[in-house]
């Protein structure tokens, strides 16, 4: 055997078990910018002041879907649709309540830091094992992602003293489902080649380092952390761990 030095191990991407798990991974990436496409037409009406920029973030997350769209069918997969509705189920209807009340700092801290900071995190992860097709795709999808995560942290900087309260309280409620989301995915996540934790602790830094832009100390961003991670099922993590001085 000749010496080609590989990184990473084959994957075959014709594979049934590798077209199964990116048919459910493939309609979340899909499912995932159509929301954000319409949660930033929503944000436009909340903020007319800056409607034209928040517009044309919502052009750009139509123009991902249709390039997550296309990765599917270059690899002969039917994205499970159905499936990537119910994981942003509870996601959604929280951006949803949110709208109706007006809460337009809910609003972006859902779509703008944890959405984004989720989407940033799963792409970078997925890049280096990703079919030459996808991985062209998703490198310059996550630039722009970056960019409509430093939009979000560019306005709740600028009102960060009146978004406080309901920065905090929207992560407490927030937070927690996207660990059930990662949690419902990690067999096809790792089906793809990609490790649950590694998702996670990608997400964890991108936005720790936001809330830091947006104004948090380091203690608050700890603790902030450490609530999002406080579950229904496990209300003790919480008392404990917010033990902080
Ligand atoms: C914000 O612009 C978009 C939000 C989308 C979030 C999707 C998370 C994606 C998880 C899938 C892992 C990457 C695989 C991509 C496959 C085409
Ligand atoms: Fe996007
Ligand atoms: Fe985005």
């Amino acid at each position: 055997m000749t010496s080609s030095f590989k990184t990473q191990p084959e994957i075959d991407f014709q594979s049934e078990a590798y077209k199964d798990a990116y048919s459910r991974i493939n309609a979340i990436a899909i499912v995932g910018e159509q929301l954000a496409f319409e949660n930033f037409l929503q944000l436009a009406q909340l903020l007319p002041q800056y409607d034209k920029p928040l517009l044309q973030l919502a052009k750009v997350e139509n123009r991902h879907k249709k390039s997550f769209q296309a990765c599917g069918k270059n690899l002969n997969v039917i994205p499970d649709l159905h499936f990537a509705w119910n994981f942003f189920a509870a996601l959604h209807h929280n951006f949803r309540v949110a709208v109706d009340r007006r809460q337009v700092v809910t609003c972006l801290l859902i779509q703008a830091l944890i959405i984004e900071c989720f989407a940033i995190a799963a792409y970078s992860i997925y890049v280096p094992v990703a079919d030459d097709f996808a991985r062209q795709i998703t490198e310059t999808v996550i630039l722009d992602e970056q960019a409509h995560l430093n939009f979000g942290e560019a306005w709740l900087k600028r009102h960060f003293d009146t978004s406080r309260a309901e920065l905090k309280h929207a992560n407490q409620a927030n937070l927690p489902l996207i660990w059930q989301m990662l949690n419902q995915v990690e067999a096809d996540v790792c089906a793809i080649g990609i490790d649950k934790a590694a998702i996670a602790e990608t997400f964890m830094m991108h936005y720790g380092d936001a809330l830091g832009n947006i104004g948090f100390s380091t203690r608050e961003i700890l603790q902030l952390s450490a609530h999002g991670l406080a579950t229904p099922t496990c209300r003790l993590t919480e008392e404990v761990s917010l033990d902080l001085g």
